[in-house]
């Protein structure tokens, strides 16, 4: 009979709602500064209708057992829960089912919020918070607010991507190689009208900001990536024959000698000035071709280049010469300055492109073969001096320090930082959330054109409830059909005016949700400044690694901004972030058989062919029950020479391996989902699901179980008595106390689990189990498994709750207690004192015996006829 998880879990977590067990107090202690605080933050979830999947837990169980363990050393925790609700998902079911998103939303969260209590999480619900909450989005929108008046929201026609089937425009971020990162559906560029955000006034700080933090060393690089700086120089080319100028940014101003033509973007502003008449009809069918392309297919380097000339040429500022100017696509016009100078010799695209259409390649940096492929490496340069200047037989560095100063000299360019970062594209045209705080008051002409922030104290502008959640089809969103709600005047002159009908993207609740966590009820400020003095940075922050660059470059500029507004007093939100693994489905197994019938080891096969014969092979999945583990590798159980392949795949419903959390814990328990998913193996880790497993950890709370309650009487063990625990039994508690102690501090999650199991291995083995290793067991179990905990802890006598209990210490003295001695005697005379570990057997203490020099001498004077051996006592040698 398995113990009864149903009833204890239940019990136990209405008891923990019932006591606000693990409400975070919100007076703040006396005096702050002597009293220990940390702040544990999951990624809110987004309340999908499919309700939680078994990632959910495992971020949030390891969250959890470093709040319940934090609690138990007295220290403050603040580890609260909400959601992420606005969003497109919301708003498609809305459009297919006519239900309003709110509802849909309601429903979800309260599904969320069940699942999650269900698994027992100590959060502190008084807390949670929705981003749909109009008392929520009143501080986003306040926030908006801040950045318009540091001049870091504004208003721009630009080329952005615009997807037809979602009727809305996406971020750079959201599209990935011209389709939609939610759906997969194409999107086109154009220019619209939209809302940006400055994002890249703080690149160099969003940039340096990262040393310092102890986050995942592969996320801050991909943070760097993405704001992707560049040092180089900007350098003016005079057009011929057009009174203008190319400006281009370069990162390798030193080969502007080998410059022999130019490229500008197919979008860029000058594209019809340069193209002569002749080139004109040419230039504008390529131009269309390009803008259906995604930056990534553009400048891809295996592609094939494409482009065409204009006509035109511009002068090189160093030789003089006069260089012809093309389009391609290669060149962005979003990157730089959308303009290049192409050094075929020394730049792989310009080196295909110059191939392709026989244009000429120039040697400046010496050490490669131009004519096998362009020559990019560090050399001394050469063919490269005017009356002026001359770079010749300089390395790369020094030259690009001779020709950036000889460049400003002559004002013909610049040093030059760029950032790869753009600004982001902050508006949607969505229902499902929040409302610009602005209004459009009149131009001259009677339109509707000129920005006004909404008043602060008019704070929050509502979301109109609507029955029509269609896309408009136009740039505006379906909020421009709620007229009565568009249409309104300015609070300050009473003329009308028209609201902004757009919508901030989903990422605008999540950039500051932490925050709001710290003082949720607040109705004046955001956050009290004390508060937030008191309850940041969040101390760790555990979350989905699929956030490195949206979720988490996001947060941390508006962090910066609200530090600027003197609303933050710390630069970074976040200082410790952990990825959780992702989870992936049960493995697979596929064996292999040939034309013959006979298996065939699957190192022998490569895409469906015995790779020795040549011959096709059949594939066949099998199951994990005729299947053994042989080290790295998998084999048939029958005949373990021979091999099988073992994948697991991403969790998928088309694939029909998806495990439901819920339906793990109807059959074992939360407990056990808990421990599973921490078990599985390293929190960072990727992993496959194993429901063997979780039957693994199911046996091994029952054993907790019975180590404790009699399953006959439902009684405490007659073996669990109130004595002292002798030397070995302690040894066992403190050296458990100690890894798991070590361990939790180090998220290792998984071998804490297994010191845990070992202990209780060791107290089977004991005919009493003393009350003083018992209890400290139990505390120790309780932030991983804390119902079977409570519930243990007060069958054993205890009144309160196990949450806040002292952490017990551990003792090295203890844990020290490792070697035993052991007198030796040969014919029943003392030859020699040995020591051996605590727990070794008869034969290691026999053979350390044998070994002992002394000992051997007389043991090699006869036959030895007898061995005696009274454990941890005396070893006799009985020789003959
Ligand atoms: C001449 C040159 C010579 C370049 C050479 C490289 C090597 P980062 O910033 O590291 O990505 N470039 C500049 N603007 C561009 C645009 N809008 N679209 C496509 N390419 C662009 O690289 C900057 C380099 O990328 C610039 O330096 C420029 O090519 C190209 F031996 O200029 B270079």
């Amino acid at each position: 009979m398995p113990y009864p998880h149903d009833e204890i879990e239940s019990k136990w977590q209405r008891h923990w709602d019932e006591h606000q067990t693990f409400r975070t107090p919100d007076d703040l202690p006396e005096d702050p500064s002597d009293d220990e605080k940390f702040y544990v933050l999951d990624m809110f979830p987004y309340p999908s209708g499919s309700g939680l999947h078994v990632g959910h837990p495992e971020g949030y169980t390891a969250t959890d057992i470093v709040a319940r363990h934090k609690r138990m050393r007295g220290v403050r925790v603040l580890h609260p829960m909400g959601w992420d609700a606005f969003g497109l998902p919301a708003e498609q079911y809305a459009l297919k089912t006519n239900t309003h998103p709110r509802v849909t939303t309601e429903k979800n969260v309260d599904n969320f919020r069940k699942q999650l209590k269900r698994l027992g999480f100590s959060y502190d619900w008084q807390r949670e918070i929705n981003t749909t909450d109009p008392d929520y989005y009143r501080w986003t929108q306040w926030i908006f607010l801040k950045l318009y008046e540091r001049g870091l929201a504004y208003q721009s026609e630009e080329p952005v991507w615009w997807c037809e089937e979602l009727g809305t425009v996406l971020a750079n971020e959201e599209v990935i190689d011209g389709k939609s990162e939610r759906g997969g559906y194409p999107c086109r560029r154009v220019p619209m009208r939209q809302w940006v955000l400055k994002i890249t006034e703080y690149a160099e700080r969003l940039l340096d900001g990262l040393d310092d933090l102890d986050w995942p060393e592969s996320t801050k690089q991909m943070q760097r990536n993405w704001i992707g700086k560049s040092e180089g120089a900007e350098i003016h080319f005079q057009l011929d024959d057009v009174d203008d100028a190319l400006e281009v940014f370069t990162t390798r101003p030193d080969t502007l000698f080998g410059a022999t033509y130019m490229v500008v973007a197919p979008e860029h502003d000058l594209v019809d000035d340069i193209t002569t008449d002749e080139h004109r009809d040419e230039v504008e069918v390529y131009r269309k071709q390009a803008m259906q392309k995604s930056e990534l297919e553009r400048t891809e380097l295996q592609k094939e280049k494409s482009g065409v000339f204009t006509g035109g040429y511009a002068i090189n500022p160093a030789t003089g010469d006069r260089v012809p100017v093309w389009i391609a696509d290669y060149v962005l016009a979003s990157y730089g300055t959308g303009a290049i100078m192409a050094v075929p010799g020394h730049d792989e695209r310009d080196y295909d492109f110059a191939q392709k259409y026989g244009l000429e390649i120039r040697e400046v940096v010496e050490g490669g073969d131009l004519d096998e492929a362009a020559y990019i490496g560090d050399g001394s340069h050469v063919n490269s001096a005017n009356e002026d200047v001359s770079l010749n037989g300089l390395g790369t560095d020094a030259a690009i320090a001779a020709i950036t100063e000889w460049l400003e000299e002559n004002d013909l360019g610049r040093a030059k930082i760029n950032y790869k970062l753009r600004d982001w594209l902050f508006s949607r045209q969505r229902y499902w959330g929040e409302p610009f705080p602005i209004i459009f008051t009149q131009d001259e002409d009677g339109e509707f054109t000129q920005p006004k922030p909404v008043p602060e104290d008019d704070l929050p502008v509502t979301l109109p409830e609507v029955d029509e959640f269609k896309p408009s089809g136009s740039p505006h969103g379906p909020l421009s059909n709620v007229e009565d709600w568009v249409e309104t005047t300015d609070p300050e002159t009473g003329e009308p005016a028209r609201r902004e009908t757009n919508t901030m993207p989903q990422w605008a609740g999540s950039c500051w949700y932490y925050l709001r966590f710290i003082d949720p009820d607040n109705d004046d400020r955001l956050v009290d400044p004390e508060k937030e003095k008191y309850w940041l940075p969040v101390d760790l922050y555990i979350g989905g690694s699929e956030h490195a660059v949206l979720h988490l470059l996001y947060a941390r500029f508006w962090h910066k901004v609200l530090y600027d507004a003197g609303v933050v007093s710390t630069k970074e939100p976040f200082q410790t972030l952990v990825h959780q693994g992702l989870i992936l489905g049960e493995m697979e197994y596929t064996a292999y058989v040939g034309p013959d019938g006979e298996p065939v080891s699957a190192q022998h096969v490569d895409d469906g062919v015995d790779t020795r014969t040549g011959v096709e092979v059949e594939a066949r999945s099998i199951d994990k029950s005729d299947v053994e583990k042989d080290g790295d590798v998998f084999v048939l159980a029958e005949s373990t020479d021979i091999r099988v392949d073992a994948r697991s795949h991403k969790m998928s419903k088309s694939r029909g391996n998806v495990v439901n959390p819920d339906d793990v814990i109807d059959e074992y328990g939360a407990d056990a989902l808990r421990l599973y998913e921490m078990f599985m193996g390293p929190l960072e880790q990727v992993k496959p699901w194993s429901t063997s497993d979780v039957d693994g950890v199911f046996r091994f709370l029952n054993r907790v179980w019975r180590l404790v309650i009699n399953d006959e009487t439902g009684e405490l063990n007659d073996a669990v008595q109130d004595v002292e625990a002798d030397a070995d039994q302690m040894r066992v508690l403190h050296k458990t106390i100690k890894k798991v102690t070590e361990d939790i501090g180090d998220l290792s999650f998984n071998t804490a689990i297994a010191a845990m199991m070992e202990f209780v291995n060791a107290a089977y083995k004991w005919d009493v189990v003393p009350r003083s290793t018992i209890d400290p067991f139990i505390q120790i179990l309780s932030p991983f498994a804390p119902h079977i905990a409570e519930e243990l802890w007060e069958r054993l006598g205890h009144e309160d709750t196990i949450a806040y209990t002292d952490w017990p210490a551990f003792d090295e003295e203890k844990i020290k207690k490792d070697v035993v001695s052991m007198a030796v005697q040969v014919n029943g005379t003392v030859r020699a004192t040995i020591e051996i570990p605590a727990g070794a057997d008869e034969d290691e203490a026999l053979s350390t015996a044998r070994a002992d020099e002394n000992v051997k001498r007389y043991l090699d004077d006869g036959d030895v006829k007898r061995e005696i051996y009274v454990p941890g006592r005396i070893i006799n040698f009985v020789v003959a």
